[in-house]
C-alpha cells in the first residue's frame, strides 16, 4: 500500500512537471506499468519491425507503440519523417515570411513569434500512410507550444482575395514537374495550404516547442505548422514561408503524392474519386497488453484512438469471437489530443487470442474493417481495425 501510494505521488510530480495541472487537465488514469505487472507481447510483430528506418541522408523513426506509458510522446520516441531530409537551419538567420495577398507583408524571427504571445495545445497526429504493416507506429502525441496562426495571419491582414494559404518548408530540391509526358526540373519547396477559412480557424497553430523543449530538428525546428485533427503531412516543418494567394495550390504534396483514390457507390453507380489527405478518420488501435502481477489472471489491454477532433461516442474491444465491450476513456484526453483508452480483460484461457478495438464518433461514424475499404485503391488513410494476436 505503501509503496502504491508513493508511485501515485511520484507520477503525480511528474505530471505536474509536464504542465497537466496547468492546462487543468485531470488527472492521468492509466498508469505507466503498474507494480508487479508485465507485458504480454504480441505474436503478430513482423521479425524485422524496426523503430527506426531510413536512410542517413533522410531518417525516419516508428514509435514502438508498445511503449506507450503516457499522454505524452517523449521528444526522442515521437516518430518521425519527412521527404528531403531535414535542413539545417541557423536560428539567428531564421526568418518567417508572409507575403502575397496581404496589408502588410510581414517577416518574424523566433523571438518576435514568441513576443505576440504564446499558449499550448494537445496535439495527436498520424501519417496518412501509418499502417498495420508499420505496427502502427507513425502516430505520436505531444503538447505543442506556439502562436495561433490567425494571430499571425491578422497581423499580416489577409486582403479579401486572398483565398488559399500556402505554407513553405525550408527543405527544397530540384525535381521533375510532370506536364503531359513533359518533365520541367525545377527547384521545389515542401509546400502544403489551408483554405483561408481552415487557415482563419481558431485551432491552426505556429509551434516553436513540445512537451517544453524547444522542437528538435526532425520536428521542424525551429517553427512547425501543426493543424490539429489533421493528417501528419499539414503539419509543415522547418516552416520559412506563408504566402496567400487567389489561385489553388496545387504543389506536389497537396495533390499528387498525398491523395486518394476510392469508389463509392452513388445512386447504385460506382464513382471514382480522388481526395486530398486532409482530415483524420477515425481509428483506434491496441498498443499493450500487460498482465496485473506476477500470478495474476487480470490483463490490461491499452491503447489510443485518433480522429478529427469530432468526439467520440465509444471505443469498443473484441476478444476473439465475443461481443464488443466498452473501453474507458482516459479523461486526460483532450478535443485533439490522442485519446488513450484502456480495457480489463479477465481470466484469458491459455493459448493464443485475438484482440481488436473499434471507435465510434457522435455522429455515428465507426472505424471500419479491412473488408470495408476495398474500394479504397490507394493505401493512404488505412483506419481500418487493427487485430493484435497475444499468447497467453
Ligand atoms: N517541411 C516538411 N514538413 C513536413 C514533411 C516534409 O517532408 N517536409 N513531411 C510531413 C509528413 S508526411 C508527416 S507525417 C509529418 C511528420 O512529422 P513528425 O516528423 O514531427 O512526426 O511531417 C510533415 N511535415
Ligand atoms: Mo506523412
Amino acid at each position: 500500500m505503501a509503496s502504491e501510494t508513493s508511485r501515485r505521488q511520484i507520477l503525480k510530480g511528474s505530471l505536474a512537471a509536464a504542465g497537466l495541472g496547468l492546462l487543468g487537465i485531470p488527472e492521468w488514469a492509466i498508469p505507466a506499468l503498474a507494480q508487479g505487472a508485465t507485458i504480454v507481447p504480441f505474436t503478430d510483430i513482423p521479425a524485422n519491425f524496426s523503430s527506426t528506418l531510413g536512410t542517413n541522408a533522410n531518417p525516419s523513426r516508428f514509435l514502438d507503440i508498445r511503449k506507450i506509458d503516457g499522454p505524452f510522446t517523449p521528444k526522442d520516441q515521437f516518430f518521425t519523417t519527412q521527404h528531403l531530409g531535414h535542413p539545417a537551419i541557423d536560428v539567428a538567420a531564421y526568418r518567417l515570411k508572409v507575403t502575397g495577398l496581404v496589408e502588410k507583408p510581414k517577416t518574424y524571427t523566433i523571438d518576435q513569434l514568441r513576443a505576440i504571445g504564446g499558449s499550448d495545445l494537445v496535439a495527436g497526429f498520424e501519417c496518412s500512410g501509418n499502417s498495420r504493416a508499420r505496427v502502427q507506429g507513425l502516430a505520436s502525441n505531444g503538447r505543442f507550444t506556439g502562436v495561433p496562426l490567425r494571430k499571425v495571419l491578422n497581423e499580416a491582414g489577409l486582403r479579401p482575395e486572398g483565398r488559399e494559404v500556402v505554407f513553405f518548408g525550408s527543405d527544397h530540391r530540384a525535381d521533375d514537374v510532370d506536364f503531359r509526358g513533359q518533365k520541367f526540373n525545377v527547384d521545389q519547396q515542401f509546400g502544403r495550404s489551408l483554405s483561408r477559412e481552415e487557415a482563419l480557424a481558431s485551432e491552426p497553430f505556429l509551434a516553436y516547442a513540445m512537451n517544453g523543449d524547444p522542437l528538435t530538428v526532425p520536428q521542424g525546428f525551429p517553427l512547425r505548422l501543426i493543424v490539429p485533427g489533421w493528417y501528419g503531412v499539414a503539419n509543415v516543418k522547418w516552416l520559412s514561408h506563408i504566402h496567400v494567394q487567389e489561385d489553388r495550390y496545387m504543389g506536389n504534396y497537396e495533390t499528387r503524392w498525398y491523395r486518394t483514390l476510392k469508389g463509392e457507390p452513388i445512386d447504385g453507380e460506382m464513382t471514382w474519386i480522388e481526395t486530398a489527405i486532409s482530415r483524420m478518420r477515425v481509428k483506434s488501435v491496441i498498443a499493450r497488453v500487460t498482465r496485473e502481477g506476477t500470478q495474476g489472471t487480470t490483463y490490461k489491454v491499452l491503447g489510443f484512438a485518433l480522429n478529427d477532433g469530432t468526439p467520440l461516442r465509444s471505443v469498443e474491444v473484441k476478444v476473439d469471437d465475443g461481443p464488443w465491450q466498452a473501453a474507458t476513456m482516459d479523461p486526460a484526453n483532450t478535443k485533439y489530443s490522442w485519446k488513450l483508452f484502456n480495457y480489463t480483460w479477465k481470466n484469458p484461457a491459455p493459448g493464443e487470442h485475438t484482440l481488436v478495438s473499434r471507435a465510434t464518433d457522435i455522429h455515428g461514424t465507426v472505424q471500419p474493417e479491412a473488408a470495408d475499404l476495398v474500394n479504397k485503391k490507394s493505401f493512404l488513410e488505412d483506419n481500418s481495425q487493427y487485430p493484435r494476436k497475444v499468447a497467453i
